[in-house]
């Protein structure tokens, strides 16, 4: 049975393929769910992907993903990573192990993106790989949910 995860995207992500392509590239959201859906299905992950560009609307998914059993999320909460209190808040209450996700390395940009209100909550985080760094967090997320059988 594939383990349900969740992969949510926050504000402004919906413009991928055509914002700011020399820092975000050229691939669309929609592209990269279809990457993630195919990696989901490698790992064993069946994968919900989202995206929101309201705060409350992603507090609100974390939330019910929990209460419908989802095990894990991938999280690149765009600009909320910088600012969002609640979204911290949101993956404290609701205890799944949470990967945090950029596009772009942020600790090689503005001042202002290198603090995470995320990062302290989340199980890890990952940045700088483009697209792949979302296959790089459903990796993560399969290794931590499927540990491996060896001992
Ligand atoms: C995406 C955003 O929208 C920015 O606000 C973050 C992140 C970086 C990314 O690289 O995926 O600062």
């Amino acid at each position: 049975m594939a383990i349900p995860i969740l992969v949510l995207n926050g504000p402004n992500l919906n413009r991928l393929g055509k914002r700011e392509p020399g820092i975000y590239g050229s691939t669309t959201l929609a592209e990269i769910g279809e990457r993630c859906t195919a990696a989901g299905a490698r790992l064993g992950l069946s994968v919900d992907f989202r995206q929101s560009n309201h705060e409350g609307v992603l507090v609100d998914w974390i939330h019910e993903a929990a209460d419908a059993g989802v095990r894990g999320i991938a999280l690149n909460a765009g600009a909320y990573t910088h600012t969002s209190v609640a979204l911290h808040d949101a993956i404290r209450a609701v205890g799944l192990p949470v990967i945090e996700l950029h596009l772009s390395n942020v600790h090689a940009r503005e001042e202002f993106r290198h603090h995470s209100f995320i990062a302290p909550a989340a199980a890890g985080v990952i940045a700088g790989f483009g697209p792949m760094s979302y296959i790089l967090a459903l990796e993560a997320l399969a290794a931590m949910l499927q540990p491996a059988q060896d001992s």
